[in-house]
């Protein structure tokens, strides 16, 4: 057993140890497996278990580049502000985040309670299952960690320290490179155009100067409005899931920026969800179940924030200023326009950025996926042109009726 005096990447047989070195979780001599369980683009995630006991828990290191792209520079310091953000997150939101146990700098590892019973909610909804309290939970999730860390209810100055120990550069330079700007111009070829789509892109998305010029703004938004702690990478794979819980999880991306940017991107994630049904099942019943979950799921995003934003404004905001009349319904609009924006950015980039989904991807038919893609260009595109008017869940559902309309 070596002392983990000095960095290295753990391999799978080698993390039991590493936890028996670490913590008193599992018993002296227990007999532990260990497994490496992630699929992100980032880092390693492993899974150590006792068979005897059944108990388990998660190891999450950082290798020395990232797993998609090794050339993207990133330092190893992105799990301290990862573990940081899960503690903070727990006041905010408790039990909707899994418990940090440890965090150990030199290894770059975190070690966390295992989701047990929770399935990664990209790998179910690929499997077009539904989760009923989805909505609820995540819109209470936002609405505690979103609001609670801006200046409407933190103490500025408060927030100023967590600005600065939050602040997350290169992190922020992969979402600023991949998110808000490759996607418009590929500057560094990077780009992964699905070939039958490469006309379409090129007219719709590179040859479209209102279009790229609302994304530059976004972007410029996104880098200068320290509005709140956000998770920074809120999708389908950030979450584990069952049928009565949700967990938020992987919030390496965080720092203080738009509220918008975690809201639109869970809202564009759970269309690529639809996409992914309306191509994939056979008609029938379940079907129709999936896609309307899909779509409710989309609207009740928007509307039950929007619902608890009012409510915890309410009860949390004792900012004077932020107390004069026409000011709480002014901030929201604000918080909209950036969460039509930024589901917009996300759909994007997801389709011809570096960093594709599952939900597009695995559409094998070449015609299902072509139209799969262009209906997510049409209807990004919509929330970024005209991301004031989106107000309301009905607005998404009305952008995303028009833009499978305009590819049936
Ligand atoms: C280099 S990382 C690529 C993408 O994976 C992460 O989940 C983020 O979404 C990032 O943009
Ligand atoms: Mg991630």
């Amino acid at each position: 057993m070596g002392d983990y005096s000095s960095y290295f990447l753990m391999k799978p047989e080698e993390v039991p140890d590493y936890v028996q070195a670490k913590l008193h979780f599992f018993p002296e001599g227990a007999k532990l497996s260990g497994q490496e369980i992630g699929d992100g683009n980032i880092n390693y995630v492993f899974r150590v278990a006792d068979r005897d006991s059944g108990k388990s828990i998660i190891v999450k290191q950082a290798g020395p580049t990232t797993r998609i792209e090794p050339d993207l520079g990133v330092s190893r310091d992105r799990g301290r502000i990862e573990a940081e953000i899960l503690k903070l997150q727990s006041n905010f939101a408790p039990g909707l985040v899994p418990e940090i146990y440890l965090y150990d700098e030199v290894m770059c590892a975190m070690i966390m309670e295992d989701m047990v019973g929770h399935t990664m909610m990209r790998t179910g909804l690929l499997q077009h299952e539904t989760y009923p309290e989805f909505a609820e939970d995540l819109t209470t999730f936002m609405a505690g960690c979103l609001i609670r860390t801006s200046d409407l209810v933190m103490d500025h100055k408060e927030k100023k320290e967590l600005v600065k120990a939050f602040t997350n550069p290169d992190l922020c330079g992969i979402t600023e490179d991949l998110v808000l700007m490759e996607p418009y111009t590929d500057c560094f070829h990077r780009n992964h155009v699905y070939p039958p789509n490469e006309e379409f892109i090129q007219k719709e998305v590179y040859g479209d100067q209102a279009l790229c010029l609302e994304a530059a703004k976004l972007k410029f938004n996104f880098m200068n409005n320290p509005q709140a702690l956000i998770h920074g990478d809120l999708h389908t794979g950030s979450i584990f899931i069952n049928q009565e819980h949700t967990f938020v999880f992987d919030p390496e991306f965080a720092f203080f920026g738009p509220m918008g940017y975690d809201i639109g991107n869970m809202v564009m994630n759970l269309f690529f969800a639809w996409c992914n049904g309306e191509a994939e099942m056979e008609e029938g019943r379940k079907r129709e179940d999936f896609l309307d979950w899909c779509m409710d799921t989309i609207a009740d995003t928007v509307d039950l924030f929007v619902q608890k934003y009012d409510r915890v404004f309410d009860a949390y905001v004792t900012e004077p200023m932020a107390k004069m009349p026409g000011f709480k319904s002014w901030y929201l609009s604000g918080i909209l326009a950036d969460t039509a924006g930024y589901a917009g950015t996300e759909g994007l980039r997801r389709i011809h950025g570096m960093a594709n989904v599952k939900d597009i991807t695995s559409i094998e038919d070449v015609g299902k996926r072509t139209r799969a893609e262009r209906i997510v260009v049409s209807f990004a595109k919509d929330c970024i042109l005209n991301r004031n008017s989106f107000i309301c869940g009905a607005d998404y559902v009305a952008a995303i009726e028009r833009a499978v309309r305009k590819h049936s």
